[in-house]
Parts: structure tokens; sequence; C-alpha cells
């Protein structure tokens, strides 16, 4: 099955989640603006108000064409939902994000929501995390230095690229990618990979999640 068609169906489901006053936080990715453009034709068919907060300047450009009013993290304050995606996920909620290089944002608006869902195709759904490289944020004056002690923990860093240059988030940061596979204790590493200095983020979200809803097909299934 077409992973657009599952990343539809699971986009529009989530609307379910939706009501009128909410703040909302909006993810990104392509799952995410299936999202945003269903949520938009609410919005424009009078039948929904809502305000949104966007995880990145891409979304937020996206959010603006489909006729949804935005605001500041500031502004907002707590939001009562935050629709996103993710790269992986497996049984017990837990994901690697940040393959679009939104994770920090999007970290950071799942953290100042009350309820978190995540969208995402039935291909995202694996056993073990780790498959997908997992994402760090960090500061470009330590960037070297960390990828030389990642490297020392046996962890394979790569410097993410965009064609020739380095890759920049929306924070101006460099993303550092590794390979987490073999590594059994995940909340461990989290707070190990956070105390380096200069690790902004990783895109291990293990405890901020509170539904899954998995496209399947046209259908969707849902973990909770
Ligand atoms: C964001 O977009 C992420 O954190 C993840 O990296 C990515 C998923 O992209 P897509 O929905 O395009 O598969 O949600």
């Amino acid at each position: 099955m077409d992973a657009d068609i599952e990343k539809k169906a699971a986009a529009a489901k989530s609307l379910d989640w939706i009501r009128d006053g909410m703040l909302v936080g909006l993810g990104s990715g392509s799952t995410a603006a299936h999202m945003i453009r269903e949520l938009g034709k609410k919005v424009a068919d009078g039948g929904l108000t809502i305000k949104a907060v966007p995880s990145s300047d891409e979304t937020a450009e996206l959010a603006q064409n489909a006729g949804i009013q935005l605001l500041t993290l500031e502004e907002a304050g707590t939001l009562d939902v935050n629709i996103d995606g993710a790269d992986e996920f497996d049984a017990k909620l837990q994901l690697i994000k940040g393959g679009g290089g939104a994770h920090l944002r999007e970290k950071i608006v799942a953290h100042n929501s009350k309820f978190n869902i995540v969208i995402a195709d039935s291909g995202k759904q694996v056993e073990r995390l780790g498959k997908f490289k997992l994402p760090l944020e960090t500061i470009p004056f330590a960037t070297k230095n960390i990828m030389t002690e990642l490297d020392g923990m046996g962890l394979s860093p790569v410097l993410r690229k965009k064609g020739d240059d380095v890759y920049r988030t929306d924070e101006q940061n460099y993303i550092v990618d590794i390979d987490v596979f073999e590594q059994n204790d995940l909340v461990a590493l989290n707070h190990r990979l956070i105390q380096i200095p200069g690790v902004v983020e990783t895109g291990l979200f293990l405890d901020t999640t509170d539904v899954i809803i998995m496209g399947k097909g046209e259908d969707t299934v849902i973990f909770e």
C-alpha cells in the first residue's frame, strides 16, 4: 500500500481530537502537512475556530497558506493538543524523530502540550528503534568535538549535509545522525547524549506520546 495513502488516513483521523477553541501544535513533515491541509479546510469551512503553534518555519508557511491562525509558543503558553509525525515508533510509543531536521522545536512543542498525537504510515512501525539513524541537533562551535566523542562511543556519527553544504536547522544549528540500533538502554543513552555540551536535543521521544494513529491501507490503527 502506498505510504502516502496511509499518511493521509492517519492525518485525517487525528482531526477527531480537535475541538473548537483549542490551541493546537502543528508538527512537521509530509504526514503533518496532510493534517495541516485538512485542518485548514475545516477552518475555512467555518466549522472550526482554533489557533496553532508551528514546529518549523516550513510548517508555519504551510499553515498560513491553509488559513490557520498562528501564535508564537510564548503567546500560546500551554497547548491543548499537538499532532506530529515520526520516523520510527515502537510498541511502547517511543519515537525517533528529526529526519526532517525539526526535532528540537517539535520536542519543545510536544513538551508544552497537554496531549500528544503521532500520525504515521505503517512503514514507521518497528520492533526495535534504530534502523533509522538518530538525529542530534548540535551547536556548530562544538560539532567536530562532539562527533569525535560520539565516535568513541561507537555511534558512527555522520554530519548531515544539504547538497555540498552542511545542513542548518531553523535555529541555525547542525544535525549529526548516529547509529543507535545496538543500544539496549535508550533512556540511559538519551541522558548521556544530552549531557554532552553542545548537543542541543536528540530525536528520541521516549515519554511524550499519548496516542499513535497509524495508517493501514485507507484505514487506521490506534495505539495508546
Ligand atoms: C517530522 O517529520 C519528524 O520529526 C520526522 O522526522 C518527519 C516525518 O516525516 P514524514 O511525515 O514526511 O514521514 O514529523
